[in-house]
């Protein structure tokens, strides 16, 4: 029994020593990860900088790119500036189109279809540069229910044909005799005291194309464009037909002196404009039968537009009288002058016979 103490110390030694070596192993391993892992800190952070840096650096770069990007903001103005003509074959069209006049329209409702306009009837394409500016002149007195239909289904179709155009109703004041013609040379007067346009489109208010394809705009020759209309069995009624709507360049005008003044009622001075491109030696430009399909308002003759019965003689002397009878002795009055979302419409006095 002398041994257990002696065996007793021996283990108990023993044991300290384990616990010992325990302390130091684990002290040791704590010291050694301390260590690492400062290290590896270290290292992450080294490894790190550059990144931050390279980030800090490009948001320094992007922020003071910002104001350099103002020049390139300056470069879409230039852009805009080079943008192409507009296509020959405008990319919206749609050819032979649905017209009818059974369903209402307003004023309100047009508006409401047409926000890209600006006042007076006036609108650009934004995606190129139209290739000719248009004035589209409109001879009018008490035909509001038609012009509804026409800036209804015009409007689209112009904007569909990417023109620069302005829409301008010659409206005739008081109730003396209409005079067509004379309307239109004020149109192109007034037109172009607004804008340089280089393209004049002259349409009866009661006209509407049925393809957009027939375009509203200049040709190399004088232009006619309702060469096929539903009053006339889809056909011309005669090959010298020029009446309805038609388009000349101000080149094209100015050669035939504009238009005569003095057909007072109905008739005859869309056969003078006739007489007056031939006789300059132009000849007519016309799209063709199907294109060309378009449809009039169903109306009665209107007060005050009774057939001229001077028109057959007129018409047989219009060489003779159109260098001193035409735009170079336009005289008239301006009444009023509107500006519409729609349109632009200049109230006139023409004087009488
Ligand atoms: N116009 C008016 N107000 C008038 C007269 C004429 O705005 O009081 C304008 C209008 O733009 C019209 C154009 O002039 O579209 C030509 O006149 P119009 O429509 O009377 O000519 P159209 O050739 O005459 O259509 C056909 C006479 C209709 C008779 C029908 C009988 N069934
Ligand atoms: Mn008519």
């Amino acid at each position: 029994m002398r041994d257990a103490p002696g065996n007793f110390n021996l283990l108990h030694r023993t044991c300290s020593l384990v616990v010992l070596l325990c302390f130091l192993h684990i002290s040791v391993t704590v010291i050694y990860y301390m260590r690492n892992s400062d290290l590896r800190q270290t290292f992450v952070q080294n490894q790190q900088s550059p990144q931050i840096h390279r980030k800090l650096a490009e948001q320094r770069v992007t922020t003071e790119e910002s104001p350099q990007r103002l020049p390139s903001v300056s470069n879409v103005t230039e852009t805009e500036r080079k943008l192409e003509t507009c296509p020959d074959n405008p990319p919206r069209l749609v050819g032979p189109l649905r017209v009818e006049f059974s369903d209402p329209v307003t004023l309100d409702l047009v508006r409401s279809e047409n926000q890209a306009l600006q006042p007076g009837g006036r609108f650009k394409p934004t995606e190129c540069i139209a290739q000719q500016k248009v004035a589209i002149i409109i001879p009018f007195r008490h035909r509001d229910e038609h012009l509804k239909y026409w800036l209804y289904y015009l409007h689209p179709i112009l904007q569909r044909q990417q023109l620069d155009y302005g829409i301008y109703v010659i409206n005739q004041d008081g109730e003396d005799t209409f005079n067509r013609a004379k309307l239109l040379n004020i149109g192109y007067a007034e037109a172009l005291k607004e804008y340089d346009y280089d393209c004049f489109v002259f349409s009866d208010v009661d006209l509407i194309p049925m393809d957009d394809r027939n375009f509203y705009k200049c040709y190399n020759q004088p232009r006619h464009l309702s060469v096929s209309m539903d009053k006339f069995g889809f056909r011309l009624p005669y090959a010298q037909y020029f009446g309805g709507v038609s388009s000349l360049s101000k080149e094209q005008y100015l050669k035939i002196n504009g238009f005569p003044n003095n057909y007072w009622g109905w008739g005859g001075e869309d056969d003078d404009i006739f007489n007056r491109v031939s006789s300059k030696g132009m000849s007519i430009s016309r799209p063709d039968g199907v294109i060309g399909r378009c449809r009039m308002i169903r109306h009665d003759r209107d007060k005050q537009n009774d057939p001229n019965p001077q028109r057959f003689d007129r018409i047989a002397h219009t060489r003779e009288t159109m260098a001193s009878d035409g735009i170079s002795s336009l005289t008239y009055n301006v009444v009023n002058i509107e500006k519409d979302q729609l349109f632009t419409k200049i109230t006139v006095d023409v004087g009488k016979p």
